[in-house]
C-alpha cells in the first residue's frame, strides 16, 4: 500500500485501489456466478465469501512471506489478493476437480472455499516456509480452524525466543511470522474460540484473529449467539494492560476501505514486532447471498435489514468512495467492473470444459468399445440392455465419472458367455474399468497416510539392548531417560502439556528435564485439551516436532473433534499436500474409577484413520515408540499403560536409538493350542493367565499386536492361527469395540478364518465405565482368571475329551 504513514490524510495510489476494487468485484461475480452453477446443478454445493471481500484485501496486504493463515470457507478474496488462487482454481473447487495440478488446495475432496499451501514437497521434504504465503488446509466444523490457529501463533514464539531454532532458516525467520486467522460472529459461540483466545493471551503469541461480524450464523441473529451482541464488548476482559498482558482489540466497518487498511497495518505491525495477539472485530458485514446455496436469506433478515445490506454493501461503499476521494471517475470504475464480470465469466467456462473434458473422453472411450463390438447376444434382452444403458449414457449433459462407471458395471453383467467374441468385448471392457477405476479410486482413496520416503513404516526397527548389567528400574525412569536423549538429539523437540513441565508429567516421566532444557521446550500449559492438540498441529504444520501430552486418555475425549476433524485429515483433505506429524503422548488403560481406567480404544480407532496408534505394553515399548515416530514424519498417538509406571523394566543400553517398527505384533510365549490377541495393559494379565493356564496343560502363544492402527503388517497372527486353529481377542474396550476391529482385520482381512478349528471367541470389558477400586476393577474388566475360563472353555468345547 502506498499510503503515506505520517500523514492524517491517507494518499492512495489509483493504481493499487483501482486493482483491489478489480478484486473485490471479480470475486463478488465468482459468488454470483458459482451459486449459479449449484442452482442449475452443475456443482453440488456452494459457500462464498461475497460481502467480506474489502475485509480481505485490507488484511492481505499485511500478509508476507512466511506467515500464516489459519481461516475458513468465507476467505476467497483473502486467498486471491495473496495470489494463492485464481477465479479458474475457484471453479474447479466448486466442481470437485480431481486433478491436483489444477485443483491443488484439496484436489476435490472438500467443500469449495477450503484451501491449504503445500508444507512438503512430493518426496515428503520440508518446503522453504519463508519463501510463501503459507496457509493451513480449512475444515468445515465452525470455530475448528482455532486451536490449530494457537499453534501456528506458537511456533513463532519458538523460534523467536529458541535461540537455539535460529538456524533453520528455511521453517522461519526467527519467529516474525503472524498467524492469521479468520472466523464468523456466531463461531465465536464455540468453546474452542474461548480457549483459543485466552491460551493467546497467556501464551503472548502473535495470533491476529479476525472476526467478520455479518451479524448471523446461518438464521440465527447475534443477540441468540453473543452476550451483549458485541465480541469485541465481551472481550474487553481479556485486553492488555500496563503490566497485564492480555490481547489488543481492534474495530472497523467492514465496508470502510481505508479504515481497514490502517487498521490492519497498524494492528499487524504491533502483532509481528511484539508477538502481541490481536482480535480484530469487523462489524457491519453483510452477506449479500445469503449463506451458502442451501437457502436464501430471505426467509430470515427483514426487509429493513435487506435494505441496509444492499446499502452498505462494501463494494458499493467503497465505488462511493473512490468516487468521493477522486481517486477515479464512475466510468473508470464501470470499465473496471465490467473487466471483472468478463473473467469471471470466462474462468467458469474455462474450468467447466477442464472437468468435462476427461470424463467425456472416459467416456467415449467406454461407448466406443460398446458400439465397435462385432459380436451380438443370442439373448435379445441383454442385446437391448447393454444397448439402452450406452444411448443413455451418451445422452448425459453433464457426465460425471460415477455415470460412466454405472452404465459400464452394468453392461458389463449384459454381456453374455456364449462365444469367444463376448469373451473379448468383456475382457476389453473389464480392462477400461480396471484402468479408470483404479485412477478414480486413487483420486479420492489415496494419502490418508503419508506414503512418501518419509513415512514412518519406513523406519528400520533397533531391537533395544541388553548386557549383563543392565538394571532393572522403575518404567517412568526408562521413559525419562529416553526423553533426555531425544531432547538433545532433536533441536526441534518440544513437548507441553498439564503438570508436563515444572514437576515433569503426573508420572515423573520428564523429571528434571525442564531444568535441563528449558521452559520453551518442555512447558506446562492450562487445562485445555483441544488447544493443546490444536497446539500441536500448528506447530508441526511448521517444521516443529512436537509432542502434544494429554494427561489420561480419558481426557482426549475433549480434543476428539480436533484430533478426527482437523489432524486426522489434514493430510488426505490436502491430497498429501501437507502433513502434521504431531505426537500425542497419554496414558490410559486400567488405574481407578470410571475417568481414570478408560481404555475407549475404538471410539479412537474408528475416529482417528489417517493417525497412527500404539498401544505400548510397557515403557521399554512406549520408548521404542516415541524413537521410531520421530524418525518418521507421520501423527500418531502413544497410550502408555498407565499402571506401568513404577514396575521394573530392563534399563536398555541404546537409548533413544532402539525403535519398534508400527504394525508388528511381538509374539511374547510361544504355544500350540490357542493364539491369544491382546495390547497395552491386558497383555500383563493375559501373561498371567498364560502361566496358570500352561499348568493345566494347555499351551497359548500370547500375541502383543502392539499397534493397532496400522495392525499386523506382516501377518503374524495369522500365522499363528495356522499352527494353533484356535484364536481369542482379548481386551479392556467394551464389548464389540477394539477386539470386534481386530477380528475383522485377522479374520477377515488377513484370511485368518480360513484356519479355524474352533469359533472365534471376544473377551472384552464389561459395556458400563469400570468401578472404582480394586474390587471394582476386577469386576468390571477381564483378570486372569477371566481369560482362564474363557481359553479353557474353548479348549473343552474342542477337546471334550481332554478337559
Ligand atoms: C460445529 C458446527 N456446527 C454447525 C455447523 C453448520 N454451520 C455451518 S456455517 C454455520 C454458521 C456460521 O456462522 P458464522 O460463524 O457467523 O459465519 P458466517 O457463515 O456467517 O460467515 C453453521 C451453523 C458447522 N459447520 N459446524
Ligand atoms: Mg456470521
Amino acid at each position: 500500500m502506498n499510503q503515506n504513514k505520517n500523514s492524517s490524510v491517507q494518499r492512495f495510489d489509483k493504481k493499487i485501489v483501482l486493482a483491489d476494487f478489480r478484486l473485490a468485484n471479480l470475486s463478488r461475480n465468482l459468488s454470483i456466478i458459482g451459486r449459479r452453477e449449484v442452482l442449475t446443478g452443475k456443482a453440488k454445493f456452494g459457500i462464498f465469501g461475497d460481502g467480506k471481500e474489502i475485509i480481505q484485501i485490507a488484511m492481505a496486504k499485511q500478509f508476507r512471506d512466511g506467515d500464516w493463515r489459519s481461516g475458513y470457507y468465507r476467505d476467497q478474496t483473502w486467498m486471491m489478493a495473496m495470489g494463492l488462487y485464481d477465479s479458474v482454481e475457484f471453479f474447479h473447487q466448486l466442481y470437485g476437480n480431481t486433478d491436483r495440478t489444477i485443483n491443488p488446495g484439496s484436489g476435490g475432496r472438500v467443500f469449495n472455499n477450503h484451501f491449504s499451501v503445500p508444507n512438503i514437497n512430493p518426496d515428503g521434504t520440508w518446503r522453504d516456509l519463508t519463501k510463501q504465503k503459507n496457509s493451513s488446509s480449512d475444515i468445515s466444523p465452525t470455530a475448528g480452524q482455532m486451536p490449530r490457529l494457537l499453534g501456528l501463533a506458537y511456533a513463532s514464539k519458538l523460534f523467536r525466543q529458541n535461540k537455539e531454532l535460529h538456524k533453520f532458516t528455511t521453517l522461519s525467520l526467527k519467529g516474525n511470522e503472524v498467524a492469521f486467522g479468520s472466523i464468523g460472529d456466531a463461531s465465536t459461540s464455540e468453546g474452542h474460540f474461548w480457549e483459543t483466545v485466552n491460551a493467546a493471551g497467556v501464551l503472548q503469541v502473535p495470533m491476529a484473529l479476525s472476526v467478520y461480524d455479518d451479524g448471523y450464523g446461518i438464521s440465527v441473529p447475534k443477540i441468540y449467539q453473543t452476550t451483549k451482541s458485541s465480541i469485541s464488548d465481551v472481550l474487553t476482559g481479556f485486553e492488555d494492560e500496563p503490566g497485564k498482558p492480555g490481547i489488543l482489540i481492534f474495530k472497523a466497518k467492514g465496508w470502510d476501505y481505508p479504515g481497514m487498511l490502517k487498521m490492519y497495518e497498524e494492528g499487524i505491525e504491533i502483532c509481528r514486532r511484539d508477538h502481541k495477539p490481536v482480535v480484530f472485530h469487523i462489524d457491519d458485514v453483510t452477506q449479500p447471498l445469503g449463506h451458502s446455496t442451501s437457502g436464501s436469506h430471505e426467509r430470515y433478515k427483514s426487509e429493513e435489514r435487506l435494505k441496509w445490506e444492499e446499502d452498505f454493501d462494501p463494494i458499493k461503499k467503497m465505488r462511493e468512495w473512490i468516487i468521493s476521494e477522486k481517486v477515479a471517475s464512475p466510468e473508470e470504475l464501470d470499465r473496471v467492473a465490467g473487466e471483472a464480470e468478463i473473467e469471471a465469466k470466462e474462468s467458469r467456462k474455462k474450468a467447466w470444459e477442464m472437468f468435462q473434458n476427461p470424463i467425456k473422453i472416459e467416456r467415449d472411450a467406454l461407448v466406443k468399445i460398446i458400439n465397435s463390438r462385432t459380436c451380438k447376444c443370442i439373448e435379445e434382452i441383454k442385446e437391448a440392455a447393454v444397448d439402452d444403458i450406452t444411448g443413455d449414457l451418451n445422452k448425459v449433459l453433464s457426465p460425471i465419472r460415477k455415470d460412466n462407471f454405472v452404465a459400464a458395471r452394468k453392461i458389463l453383467r449384459n454381456i453374455c458367455n456364449t462365444c469367444a467374441k463376448a469373451d473379448n468385448l468383456k475382457e476389453e471392457l473389464q480392462g477400461w474399468l480396471n484402468r479408470n477405476y483404479q485412477d478414480a479410486g486413487n483420486s479420492y482413496n489415496r494419502f490418508l497416510y503419508n506414503e512418501m520416503p518419509t513415512s514412518v513404516l519406513n523406519v528400520k526397527p533397533v531391537p533395544p539392548e541388553y548386557s549383563e548389567n543392565s538394571p532393572m528400574v522403575p518404567g517412568r525412569q526408562i521413559l525419562r531417560d529416553n526423553y533426555d536423549k531425544l531432547f538433545s538429539k532433536y533441536p526441534l523437540l518440544v513437548t507441553f502439556g498439564e503438570d508436563t513441565g515444572n514437576i515433569g508429567g503426573v508420572n515423573q516421566t520428564l523429571e528434571g528435564l525442564q531444568k535441563k532444557y528449558g521452559e520453551l521446550r518442555i512447558t506446562d500449559t492450562g487445562i485445555r485439551e483441544t488447544t493443546i492438540l490444536g497446539q500441536g498441529i500448528g506447530l508441526a504444520l511448521r517444521g516443529i516436532r512436537p509432542i502434544a501430552e494429554i494427561q489420561y486418555l480419558d481426557y482426549l475425549m475433549y480434543a476428539i473433534q480436533i484430533l478426527s476433524d482437523d489432524l486426522a485429515t489434514t493430510h488426505y483433505r490436502t491430497a498429501g499436500r501437507m502433513i502434521a506429524p504431531l505426537i500425542i503422548s497419554t496414558r490410559g488403560h486400567r488405574l481407578e474409577g470410571i475417568w481414570h481406567s478408560g481404555s475407549p480404544m475404538s471410539m479412537l480407532i474408528n475416529s482417528v484413520r489417517g493417525v497412527y496408534v500404539c498401544s505400548p505394553r510397557d515403557m521399554t515399548r512406549a520408548a521404542g515408540f516415541y524413537n521410531t515416530l520421530l524418525e518418521g514424519n507421520d501423527p500418531a498417538i502413544v497410550i502408555e499403560p498407565l499402571n506401568g509406571y513404577r514396575l521394573k523394566e530392563m534399563m536398555p543400553g541404546n537409548l533413544g536409538e532402539f525403535r519398534i517398527e508400527l504394525g508388528v505384533p511381538e509374539i511374547l510365549s510361544e504355544g500350540t493350542d490357542l493364539t491369544l490377541v491382546t495390547y497395552g495393559s491386558t497383555v500383563r494379565i493375559a501373561a498371567e493367565a498364560v502361566k496358570q493356564l500352561t499348568a493345566h496343560g494347555i499351551s497359548v502363544e500370547l500375541i502383543d499386536v502392539q499397534t493397532l492402527v496400522p495392525f499386523d503388517r506382516k501377518r503374524v497372527i495369522v500365522n499363528s492361527i495356522k499352527k494353533t486353529g484356535r484364536v481369542l481377542f482379548l481386551d479392556e474396550d467394551v464389548p464389540g469395540g477394539t477386539t470386534a476391529y481386530m477380528m475383522q482385520e485377522v479374520l477377515e482381512k488377513n484370511g485368518g478364518w480360513n484356519f479355524l478349528d474352533s469359533p472365534p471367541k471376544t473377551l472384552t470389558a464389561k459395556e458400563h465405565r469400570p468401578a472404582y477400586t480394586t474390587d471394582g476393577d476386577y469386576f468390571s474388566k477381564p483378570n486372569a482368571e477371566d481369560i482362564f475360563d474363557a481359553v479353557y472353555s474353548m479348549m473343552k468345547e474342542a477337546v471334550p475329551e481332554r478337559y
